[in-house]
């Protein structure tokens, strides 16, 4: 049977415009009218970071009370929580680090808030906690020493790991940008933890396109790797233009090739049959006039599904014929004509 996707994405893809160098240039839309676009555009699942759902100074005898509320809506909405992702990059103790500072107190910082990440996450019905390694890097080498935060970041991931014996820990790796260079920057590295830890069945990777493509590597491939490792548990697709600042571009809006390709891994792959989300992380361009401020999910999602469509025509005994004879300029040439729509 073939898989019907279900579609999320985190209320910061809704946003007012600002950038670095210039201020908001589109009103907010609340929480709710969040949720309504989310569900006007057919999507199913909301991705949160920990104050998306509640403050992070909410104290502990009033989260429960206030994550309900929230659940609520989405409750009322058919929509559910896809995870839960502890925003280790905005509070004083978390500019370096937090998770690999070198400040033993802002290193408990980082456990802590993250372990009230996971108590939100079950609160809100999601078992699924996203690991960003925003400000874990460095902007100059010689401040810390790498090793030892390779040991620090073991540290966090088995404090939660043991903390919430039924909670998953996706890492998303990113190589630069917040840091010059950032820890565990590609696949194969969060991969390579994940066995060091105290459960690896537990810890896998969510890959969001434009980071791979930071990286100079094929979003398909690390897709595909993951895949091998049984631990693609999610994605943030979207497109980056070349090696620039992360651009969160609709999903294959630059390369629709390369778009085609991480949709034919994961369509082989079977991904989606046990659940696993296809979660976006995308932007609307600054130019966007309020009222068509959500085009950029809605286009990335009807890319994707086109694109589904596209994977599934291809016929594989044509693929085949050309493998067998090697081929390649004659495949190149059916697929290319596959995405002209001319096949
Ligand atoms: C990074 C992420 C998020 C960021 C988000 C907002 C889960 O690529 O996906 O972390 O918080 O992009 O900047
Ligand atoms: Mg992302």
């Amino acid at each position: 049977m073939a898989t019907q996707y279900r579609f999320s994405f985190g209320p910061w893809n809704i946003h007012e415009g600002a950038d670095p160098f210039g201020p908001t240039v589109r009103s907010s839309r609340s929480f709710a009218e969040i949720l309504d676009v989310a569900v006007k555009l057919g999507f199913q699942g909301i991705q949160f970071h920990d104050d998306d759902v509640i403050p992070a100074d909410v104290p502990a005898a009033r989260m429960e009370a206030a994550v309900a509320e929230v659940k609520k809506q989405l409750d009322d909405r058919g929509l559910v929580a896809e995870f839960v992702a502890p925003r280790l990059w905005e509070d004083p103790r978390t500019v370096d680090g937090p998770v690999t500072s070198n400040n033993a107190e802002e290193r408990q910082y980082a456990i802590e808030r993250s372990k009230r990440a996971v108590d939100i996450a079950r609160m809100i019905g999601t078992k699924d906690i996203v690991w960003w390694p925003a400000r874990e890097g460095t902007y100059i080498r010689e401040c810390k020493n790498a090793q030892t935060s390779f040991g620090y970041v073991l540290d966090y991931t088995n404090a939660l790991l043991e903390y919430d014996r039924e909670i998953r820990i996706l890492g998303e790796a990113k190589p630069n940008e917040p840091m010059d260079l950032m820890y565990l920057p590609s696949t194969g590295h969060m991969l390579a933890l994940s066995y060091k830890t105290v459960d690896p069945n537990r810890c896998g990777v969510l890959i969001e396109s434009a980071h791979a493509i930071l990286l100079g590597l094929d979003p398909s491939d690390e897709m595909a790797y993951a895949l091998w490792h049984n631990k693609l548990w999610s994605v943030h697709l979207n497109d980056q233009n070349g090696l620039k600042y992360d651009q969160d571009k609709a999903f294959g809006t630059v390369d629709l090739r390369r778009a085609f390709n991480q949709v034919r891994v994961l369509e082989q792959a079977g991904y989606g049959k046990n659940g696993e989300w296809v979660g976006l992380d995308v932007k609307a361009m600054r130019t966007q006039p309020f009222e068509v401020a959500t085009k950029h999910l809605s286009n990335s999602k009807e890319i994707f599904l086109q694109l589904v469509e596209v994977a599934r025509k291809v016929d594989p005994q044509e693929v085949q014929g050309f493998t067998q004879a090697r081929d390649y300029e004659g495949l190149e040439l059916l697929i290319t004509k596959h995405l002209m729509g001319l096949r």
